[in-house]
């Protein structure tokens, strides 16, 4: 019965940019839970193949596109394309992201525009097609990927911040506009998780790597598999009456002040 209530089983998920990282943590939980899958990329169909040969050798039915989140007309195209050849879109995970770890006082306005573009900007661009043809069908789940810094400042990430603060007012404001319609929108906030994007905090002798383990309660990095449950429950019937959430998965992070050093 509980098996039966998060089962995947006849679904088809798009999950943006997942051809690494925590995309594509989220998306072998999702394949595992029975739902096919369909990824994208934006820069190299190779990247996208071999994520895609990943997949199905994990046994999952597997099929990538190569598209940018953040031009209409490719996503519009897109999206017709995955409905013609793979089926409706039941699952949207927003996951593809940028982040630019600089200043706000010597950032270019560019890079600014380029960080909201992709991680805000982005996600309307790709979900309003989709939510259409859900709208449509009367049914639908769609999970944005917000952050740690959707609650919280930190020196260097402002325009991340920026983007991922506005997205789960995004999330919210979906969720509202399109509840009635049997369509769910919810977040998933990922704490510190050992990853491409976080490598360059996470070597050996930078200030953030103790740092994040210290100020995580759970005392360490998290494994990116760690965001399945979270991911299979907002994609799956158990969530049907959940909408505008933001389930942060941070081994404690967003609980706790912290705690001085050495004790
Ligand atoms: C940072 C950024 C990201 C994190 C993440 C936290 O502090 O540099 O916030 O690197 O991966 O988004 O939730
Ligand atoms: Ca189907």
């Amino acid at each position: 019965m509980s098996s039966e209530l998060f089962s995947l089983k006849g679904k088809t998920a798009l999950i943006t940019g997942a051809t690494h990282g925590i995309g594509m943590a989220m998306a072998m939980g999702l394949g595992k839970a029975g739902a096919k899958i369909v990824i994208n990329g934006r820069s190299s169909q190779e990247k996208i193949d071999r994520a895609v040969e990943t997949y199905q050798a994990a046994g999952i039915e597997a099929y990538g596109y190569r598209f940018d989140v953040t031009d209409e007309n490719q996503v519009v195209a897109a999206v017709d394309k995955i409905e013609q050849e793979v089926g409706a879109v039941d699952i949207l995970v927003n996951n593809a992201g940028i982040i630019k770890r600089v200043p706000l006082l010597d950032m270019p306005v560019a890079d600014f525009e380029e960080v909201i573009k992709t991680d805000l900007t982005g996600v309307f661009t790709m979900t309003r097609p989709v939510a259409r043809k859900m709208v449509e069908r009367r049914a639908g789940k769609i999970i944005n990927i917000c952050s740690m810094m959707s609650e919280l400042g930190r020196n260097s990430v402002g325009a991340y911040a920026a983007a991922k603060g506005g997205l789960k007012m995004l999330t919210r404001n979906m969720a509202t506009e399109w509840a009635k319609h049997n369509v769910q929108v919810n977040g998933i906030g990922p704490g510190y998780f050992a990853t491409s994007q976080t490598e360059p905090i996470r070597v050996d002798g930078h200030p953030m790597n103790d740092f994040i383990v210290s100020r995580t309660p759970a005392g360490k990095w998290g494994d990116p598999d760690d965001l399945q449950g979270a991911a299979i429950f907002l994609a799956s019937k158990a969530s049907n009456f959940v909408t505008g959430q933001v389930v942060y998965v941070d081994g404690g992070i967003l609980a706790t002040i912290g705690r001085p050093a050495g004790e």
